[in-house]
C-alpha cells in the first residue's frame, strides 16, 4: 500500500562548495533537487511509503535522478522524455549567509509533465496526494497534470495537500494568485509561508488570520510556515502555534519541504496537531543543517537528536 503520491519536476542540482561568485568556482558538486521529491524522500525516511511521478530527460542527469530517488526507496514513476533535457538548478553560495539559485529549466523534460503521465490506477492505493505551486508554474500541460491528479484523488477519496511554494522566477504574484485560489479551494491541507499566503489572500501580520482566510476557501487544515519563528496552524477550527527548534542554519533550501513531510507523516499516523507541528519543525531544523536540499532529512529514529543532551552516541 501507498501512503502519499506526489508529482513535480526534479532537477540536477549543481552547487559550489566554497563561498564566492559562481563565475570563479572551479568545480561544482552534483546532486538532485525538487520540492516534491524532497518531500517524498523525507516522508519515506519518516516511514511513509511514497510515490513520485515526474518526467526526466533521456540523459545522465535523468539517470542520476531516477537512481537517487529509487535508492531512497521511493516508487518512481519517471516518464522518459526523448526530446527535452533534464532541467538543472545551480546553487551559488555568494556570501556565507546567502545562497543564490539559478534555474536552467525552460522547456525541460520535467516542465513537459502532462496528464497522460499520471497513472489514475495508482490513486485508490494511496491516502494522500501532495502538490506544490511550482508545478502549475512550469507549463500549461504541467498545470493540467496537477488538475488531473486532483480529479484522480477526488474520485478515489484521497486527501489533497498543497504547498504554495512561490517561485518568483517562474511566474508573477498576480498570475500565481488565481492558480493558488483554484488549487486551495480543492485542497484539504494547505501549507504556505506567510509571504506566500499573502499572495493568495489579503496580507496580514497575524499568521492565524492568514490561516483563517485560507480555511474560508475550503481546506480544513491551514499551516503557515514562519521559518525561524516556527509555525501557526488552524486545523478543524482550532488554533495552534509551535516555535522552531533553534539551529545554526547552513542551508535553508528544503527546510519547508522537510516541514511538510514531518506534518504529513504524523497526520497519516493519526497523531494530533501538536505532534504533527512538533515533527514538522524538527524535520525542518534537520534540513537546515546540511548544504543539500534533502540529504539532511531525518529518519524517524533521529528526530529527537536535536534536543539530545549526549554529544556522542555509541
Ligand atoms: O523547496 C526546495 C526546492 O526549491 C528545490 O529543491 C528546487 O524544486 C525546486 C524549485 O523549483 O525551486
Amino acid at each position: 500500500a501507498l501512503g502519499v503520491i506526489t508529482l513535480g519536476e526534479t532537477m540536477a542540482l549543481l552547487k559550489t562548495e566554497g563561498v564566492g561568485p559562481l563565475s570563479h568556482a572551479r568545480s561544482l558538486t552534483m546532486g538532485i533537487g525538487g520540492a516534491e521529491s524532497n518531500v517524498a524522500i523525507a516522508l519515506k525516511r519518516l516511514g511513509v511509503p511514497t510515490a513520485w511521478i515526474g518526467r526526466i530527460g533521456n540523459d545522465s542527469f535523468g539517470q542520476l535522478i531516477e537512481r537517487e530517488l529509487r535508492a531512497e526507496g521511493l516508487s518512481v514513476l519517471a516518464v522518459l522524455d526523448e526530446s527535452a533535457p533534464t532541467g538543472i538548478m545551480v546553487k551559488e553560495r555568494r556570501t556565507p549567509g546567502t545562497i543564490r539559485v539559478a534555474y536552467y529549466r525552460n522547456d525541460s523534460a520535467g516542465s513537459r509533465l502532462c496528464r497522460d503521465d499520471i497513472p489514475a490506477d495508482l490513486f485508490p492505493q494511496a491516502r494522500l496526494l501532495h502538490l506544490t505551486g511550482i508545478t502549475p508554474a512550469l507549463s500549461a500541460s504541467a498545470a493540467d497534470a496537477v488538475q488531473y491528479a486532483i480529479d484522480c484523488a477526488r474520485s478515489a477519496n484521497v486527501a489533497v495537500s498543497f504547498d504554495l511554494n512561490y517561485r518568483s522566477s517562474l511566474w508573477s504574484a498576480d498570475t500565481a494568485r488565481s492558480a493558488y485560489l483554484a488549487l486551495i479551494s480543492q485542497s484539504d491541507i494547505v501549507f504556505a509561508g506567510d509571504d506566500e499566503a499573502a499572495i493568495a489572500v489579503e496580507r496580514n501580520d497575524d499568521p492565524l488570520l492568514l490561516a483563517e482566510r485560507i480555511v474560508q476557501l475550503g481546506p480544513s487544515q491551514a499551516v503557515i510556515k514562519l521559518g525561524a519563528a516556527g509555525c501557526a496552524a488552524l486545523v478543524d477550527g482550532e488554533r495552534h502555534h509551535q516555535p522552531a527548534i533553534p539551529v545554526q542554519a547552513v542551508d535553508t533550501v528544503g527546510a519547508g519541504d522537510a516541514f511538510v513531510a514531518g506534518y504529513l507523516s504524523e497526520l497519516l499516523a493519526g497523531e494530533n496537531v501538536p505532534q504533527r507541528l512538533l515533527t514538522a519543525v524538527r524535520a525542518g531544523a534537520f534540513a537546515c543543517l546540511v548544504p543539500g536540499d534533502w540529504e539532511g532529512m531525518p529518519h524517524r529514529s533521529e528526530l529527537p537528536l536535536l534536543e539530545a543532551t549526549e554529544p556522542v552516541i555509541r
